[in-house]
């Protein structure tokens, strides 16, 4: 079967394709907290474990080994984005998730697909599309049929609307695909093409801020039952569940039970627990550890609260605090449940006492 090559469709100019540098190793990891000896989380955990993985942190060996022997999933960060597949002359690329693809292939673990419409990610290409080769729906289209069916088969899964409420929770997010296809309609559409370019994937809806904005969450579970009216192709909701050891008791907890009102499945698509974002907290550094792990464990008892045929997965946003995405804002932060050197941290501990 061929698949776009293009937003245009299939052109003989993207198959030449060009080369990624994957980049260098990430720097040398600092130490600290002592080790504590936990089995693997993937052996402990009765559903699917995940991590997000970036291509480069697979050619760091420690790593590597760290993401093969504790998950069983794999989410790519932001190489099956947009700012990475579509170039700027629409055409398309994908060596860095096809090394994903590959390493979980090779390690025998799940790929999970993220994300394919963020209003967060446009490309010039679609800005600047020439309506007299394409309409912007059939580009849209190709996009996704060239994505989700080059890992057809692999993928379990894909974040197919990322972040569609408002942060408020005041109705729906604007962007370049609802001002072009419809504030709901462009939602539908991406269910839909996702769906017939890989019937046998779960799609989801996934958001943030679900348990820290109740109407947002409010927001977020009316659109999927609108969703769901409309006849879209839904199979599950993901609550992506980055928060801080401040996070208010129980609030993970509700949140995780109505998203499992409708019966579909459910993921904690990325989850970490800042230290650094816990303002509310005047604590020193061992208190709000305590917190986090708290956090790590509300979390996980209210996964497995579910019923078992609707935990989707429950995933990490990277393993290792030295990979975290949240060091950007505060290098000193240490949200993942593993440090520097890979070792499980007390969160790690703690989580896995509520799934094992
Ligand atoms: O952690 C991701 C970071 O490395 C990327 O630069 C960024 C943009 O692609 O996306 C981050 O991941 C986000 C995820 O895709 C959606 N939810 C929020 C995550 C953290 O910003």
């Amino acid at each position: 079967m061929s698949l776009p090559t293009s937003l245009y469709g299939l052109s003989r100019r993207s198959l030449l394709g060009s080369a990624l540098a994957l980049g260098a190793c990430q720097p040398a990891a600092q130490s600290q907290t002592p080790t504590v000896s936990l089995p693997p989380l993937r052996s402990i955990a009765p559903f699917p474990v995940g991590t997000a993985v970036q291509a480069v942190h697979l050619t760091d060996p420690n790593l590597a080994r760290l993401i093969a022997a504790q998950a069983s999933q794999l989410t790519p960060e932001w190489e099956m984005k947009m700012e990475y597949i579509v170039r700027d002359d629409g055409t398309f690329r994908f060596e860095a998730p096809d090394a994903i693809a590959a390493f979980a292939r090779t390690h025998g673990l799940g790929l999970f697909g993220h994300t394919l419409v963020w209003y967060a990610q446009t490309s010039p290409a679609f800005e600047r599309l020439d309506e007299g080769r394409v309409s912007f729906a059939g580009a849209y289209r190709n996009y996704i049929h060239a994505v989700v069916g080059r890992y057809r088969g692999q993928a379990v899964g894909w974040d197919v609307v990322n972040e569609a409420v408002a942060e408020d929770g005041e109705g729906w997010r604007d962007s370049l695909w609802s001002q072009r296809l419809g504030a709901f309609d462009h939602m539908v559409l991406a269910f839909q093409n996702a769906r017939e370019a890989d019937p046998a994937a779960k799609l989801f809806l996934n958001d943030y801020n679900l348990e820290w904005i109740p109407k947002k969450r409010a927001t977020f579970l009316r659109l999927v039952e609108r969703l769901l009216a409309a006849g879209a192709p839904i199979d599950g909701v993901g609550t992506q569940t980055h928060v801080a050891a401040d996070q208010a008791p129980g609030e993970i907890a509700r949140t995780i039970a109505e998203l499992g009102q409708f019966g579909l499945q459910v993921h904690v698509s990325e989850f970490d627990v800042s230290l650094s974002r816990a303002k509310g907290l005047r604590l020193n550094r061992l208190e709000l550890e305590r917190q986090q792990a708290g956090v790590y464990a509300e979390a996980a008892e209210a996964f497995m609260a579910l019923p078992s045929r609707q935990r989707f997965a429950f995933s990490f946003w990277g393993l290792r605090d030295s990979e975290s995405w949240l060091k950007r804002e505060d290098a000193g932060d240490t949200p993942l449940p593993f440090d520097d050197q890979g070792r499980p941290k007390a969160a790690a501990v703690a989580w896995a006492a509520q799934v094992g």
